[in-house]
């Protein structure tokens, strides 16, 4: 039998969607926000970064539980989270609606007691070894269940913040998904997660297969350079940049400016 009690349910995630985002060119260019992305450069000390994760989270009051056990989002990654600060990475939250602890704010443990609990626990599987085979595809890595750890939960403090807020964590700070207890709620997050350039061990979402749709050309339209390298665009002055490459790529993304490609061209 299934646990009852705080679980990663797949209808948490019901309502995701992926960026691009159709028609919503505002939502597009949130993702790659200046001010979110030149915090992101300081946290991760280098101008190279790229956007790993885009999504936009949106949860309704019971429409399932919401409730989560403690983890680290150990499916960003092909490895264990670094306890070295140069190998982090930012995940972040954009909050679109005030977010409450009654309209489901995640619960986060400092980066501190995060890591000291973590050192007393033996990594198992959720929600048990017996269940692993049957659940095995929802196991997000490294979970800590309330029976083991009360005291953990009971210093999880909830990230409560309006609208616009951006809410950044590192891959090694426990925290969970919490109830929306309002009734007629809602929580509204673009999840926007970025890694520097050489990490590639870390990811979540691929880009290229969308790359043809109608979202990315409404994305690209308008995006500048810097813009565009954050999801692995080549800038101006790469050499895979010639003549023909830069007329062909124009006539595929109508509304982009490739005059910086030209002009790195010709100098
Ligand atoms: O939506 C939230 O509040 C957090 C969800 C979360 O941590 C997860 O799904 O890994
Ligand atoms: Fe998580």
């Amino acid at each position: 039998m299934l646990p009852e009690g705080p679980d990663f349910r797949g209808e948490q995630f019901r309502w995701e969607q992926i960026f691009p985002f159709v028609s919503c060119p505002t939502l597009n260019r949130l993702c790659v926000h200046g001010e979110i992305v030149s915090f992101v450069r300081r946290c991760l000390g280098t101008p190279d970064i790229r956007l790993y994760q885009a999504g936009l989270d949106v949860k309704y009051a019971g429409d399932t539980i919401y409730d989560q056990p403690l983890h680290l989002d150990a499916n960003h990654s092909y490895l264990p989270a670094s306890r070295d600060r140069r190998w982090r990475h930012v995940e972040g939250f954009l909050y679109l609606t005030d977010v409450s602890e009654t309209t489901g704010a995640t619960r986060f443990v400092s980066l501190g007691e995060s890591e000291s609990a973590l050192d007393g626990q033996v990594a198992e599987p959720w929600p048990s070894r017996q269940l692993e085979p049957v659940r095995s595809f929802l196991v997000p890595g490294r979970v800590i269940s309330q029976e083991s750890a009360k005291h953990i939960y009971d210093r999880a403090e909830p990230a409560v913040g309006e609208k616009g807020s951006f809410m950044a964590y590192g891959p090694q700070v426990l925290h969970r998904g919490a109830e929306i207890s309002d009734h007629g709620a809602w929580r509204v997050i673009l999840n926007v997660s970025f890694r520097t350039a050489e990490q590639e061990w870390v990811g979540f979402h691929t880009w290229q297969p969308n790359s043809t749709k109608r979202g990315w050309r409404e994305f690209v339209a308008g995006r500048t350079p810097d813009e565009l390298g954050l999801v692995g665009f080549p800038a101006p002055g790469h050499p895979i940049w010639d003549e023909r490459m830069i007329a062909e790529t124009a006539e595929r993304y109508p509304g982009l400016d490739v005059q910086p490609w030209r002009e790195a061209l010709a100098s």
